[in-house]
């Protein structure tokens, strides 16, 4: 089973500033963390990031037969880009929403995803450990 991990704009950012709203992980630690417990369960994973969101549609299109799940972190594209969100419909890859804050307790203009109609789920809320979540339900979709 192949697993991509997808992150979007200013994530790279993480661990920086604002931990109270993103905690205190890095991208890089978040990375460690999914790439251990990925190892442990025999699943190859691949961890990317862009603050371009033409570079998110590409890696999205791409894949098509190459991976069996996305996990996406598209942050503030999220809320914004219909690229994203074709670009889901068309590769026919489940893609799992991912998020560390809870956006719905936000500013309101995070409380709609443009992507989520398209995407199999949303976690949303648990700072690092909403990857791992959503690791964790990538492996029960192909492994049920
Ligand atoms: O909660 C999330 O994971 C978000 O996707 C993060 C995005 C935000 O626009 C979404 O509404 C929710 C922002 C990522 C920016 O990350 C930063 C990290 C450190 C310092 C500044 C920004």
């Amino acid at each position: 089973m192949r697993v991509l991990v997808l992150n979007g704009p200013n994530l790279n950012l993480l661990g920086q500033r604002e931990p109270k709203v993103y905690g205190r992980h890095t991208l890089g630690e978040i990375e460690s963390m999914l790439r251990d417990r990925a190892m442990r369960r025999g699943v190859d994973i691949e961890f990317r990031q862009s603050n371009a969101e033409g570079e998110l549609v590409d890696w999205i299109q791409k894949a098509k037969g190459r991976f069996d799940s996305i996990l996406l972190n598209a942050a503030a594209y999220t809320h914004t880009s219909v690229a994203l969100r074709d670009a889901i419909t068309a590769t026919g890859v489940p893609v799992i929403e991912v998020h560390l804050s809870n956006i719905h307790a936000r500013e309101e203009f995070r409380h709609k995803s443009l992507i989520a109609p398209v995407c199999v789920g949303q976690i949303s809320g648990f700072g690092a450990f909403s990857y791992v979540l959503a690791f964790e339900a990538s492996v029960n979709l192909n492994e049920p």
